[in-house]
């Protein structure tokens, strides 16, 4: 039997609603202590699902603390799948420490990071990957990541997961009864059907682990780095994208040292926008560590902008962007196209792929439309409809690539007649990876790492 957790499940500081959560056996017997009629009465009946009006009392002094609403939610129809009690107090911080100090005194213990959603978990309300989704649906920051989230929190992914697991399990069935049964082993038509099933669902799998890319990029947004030699407009365009001073712009080239990341949201999408130093031929000492975090940056980066000043003749530090840019994903803008050109565009496309250049000028804030769309069609490879199953976290993509590789074995012991055995281990190695995702094996280290990475009252 679990303890009693409790914790403020609103954000702390003030509001006009706070959120005093408690979950476990005893949770309502706890809240009753300090919870009474309007007029200080004791509550003779509490009914589940509904809000009661009443106050908070403190039992040693007997003093009214909060005038609140009281819901009890009856175990297994709650969150956790527990009894829960959530104590709607007014939005101060005071006023809700004290509660949550009164209920931690008459039985409950300060939940952990994530404890109630864990808990979920381990009543077997959603599984793992649900549990995920409800991270995922507290940080999402567009359109694109609350869908992600949401059709993962409402079973899509583990539906489809499940579907494999239960396909494996059917084949891994026959393969046991021809270990059981030796002297009939795998005929010849199992076998067949059985080789025919496994490459279906490792296709289905490989074509799950294809959606990892998208997938990341719709819940953690994709990240773009700023590129070009120093003073062409990096961080000025950074700013008009952000509508912000953020970015320190001075005339003086080599004025951005260290790389800065900001948020900007591009329609239902969000990009993570990294502005850095300009690259250049023979930077001073100072420069070389910024040099080497933008090189980083543009490593890491889903697109980079290379970005070129139209107003300066192109030199040799425009030669090693292009250089270094050359194999990565990279959208040319022209920067600076409100001062008279200093040279033609077909003098760049010696240098590099120039099929799609946006021209903008990041101080009048001109060409700023195209740009996005540019942006978010480079970004967005293909527009997921609402049917589409896909992955966006590492974990689940690690053990889809494991549970292929299994597959991969047990297809080749499949196909060159080795014995039952064989097959059967490397199924289960596979249908293991995939119960994973769904938290149906797993360690207690991995549920912390996960869990705590939620915030206290989630
Ligand atoms: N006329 C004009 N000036 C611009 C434009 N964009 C930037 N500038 C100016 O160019 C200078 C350099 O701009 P920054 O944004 O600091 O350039 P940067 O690429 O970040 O430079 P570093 O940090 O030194 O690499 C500043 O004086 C800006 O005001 C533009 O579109 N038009
Ligand atoms: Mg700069």
């Amino acid at each position: 039997m679990s303890d009693i957790i409790a914790s403020i499940a609103t954000p702390k500081g003030e509001g006009g609603i706070s959120i005093i959560r408690s979950s476990g056996m005893g949770s309502l017997s706890v809240a009753l202590k300090i919870f009474h009629t309007p007029s200080g009465n004791p509550v003779e009946k509490i009914s589940p699902n509904i809000a009661h009006f009443g106050s908070i009392y403190d039992p040693s002094t007997r003093n009214c603390i909060d005038e609140v609403v009281l819901t009890w939610f009856k175990n297994p129809k709650s969150y956790t799948g527990e009894d829960v009690v959530e104590i709607s107090a007014h939005g101060g911080t005071f006023v809700s420490s004290r509660i949550l100090g009164l209920v931690l005194d008459y039985g409950a213990r300060l939940a952990e990071p994530g404890e109630f959603t864990r808990r979920a978990f381990m009543n077997g309300r959603i599984d793992l990957s649900q549990a995920e989704a409800v991270a995922d649906l507290i940080s999402a920051a567009s359109d694109k990541a609350l869908q992600a989230a949401i059709l993962q929190l409402k079973g899509r992914l583990s539906k489809k997961i499940t579907e494999l697991y239960d396909r494996l399990l059917f084949v891994l069935s026959q393969v046991e009864a021809a270990i059981d049964f030796p002297e009939e082993g795998l005929d010849f038509q199992k076998r067949d059907s059985s080789i025919s099933e496994l490459k279906q669902v490792r296709e289905e799998v490989s074509n799950l682990i294809n959606t990892y890319k998208q997938g990341k990029i719709s819940r953690d947004g994709a990240s773009v780095a700023l590129a070009g030699k120093p003073n062409v407009g990096k961080s000025s365009l950074l700013n008009t994208l952000l509508q912000e001073d953020r970015a320190i712009v001075t005339p003086h080239p080599g004025t951005t040292r260290d790389t800065l990341e900001e948020k900007v949201r591009i329609k239902d999408t969000h990009i993570n926008i990294i502005d850095s130093a300009g690259l250049r031929r023979h930077p001073e000492t100072i420069e070389q560590e910024g040099i080497r975090r933008t090189r980083l940056a543009i490593d890491n980066a889903d697109l980079t902008l290379v970005i070129f000043d139209r107003s300066q003749p192109l030199d040799e530090n425009d030669d090693l962007i292009c250089k270094e840019i050359h194999e990565k994903p990279k959208l040319v803008v022209i920067n600076k196209c409100d001062l008279p050109e200093q040279w033609p565009i077909e003098q760049l496309s010696q240098k590099i792929e120039t099929d799609t250049v946006v021209f903008i000028s990041a101080k009048e804030q001109s060409g700023l439309d195209s740009l996005i769309n540019a942006i978010y069609s480079c970004v967005i490879k293909e527009e997921t409809n609402g049917e589409a199953i896909f992955i966006s976290r590492e974990r689940h993509r690690l053990n889809l690539v494991q549970a292929s590789l299994s597959l991969e074995k047990t297809l080749t012991s499949l196909e060159s007649q080795l014995s039952e055995e064989f097959v059967a281990i490397d199924l289960n190695i596979a249908m293991n990876h995939l119960a994973t995702i769904l938290g149906k094996v797993v360690e207690d280290e991995l549920l912390d790492q996960i869990f705590n990475s939620f915030c206290i009252g989630k």
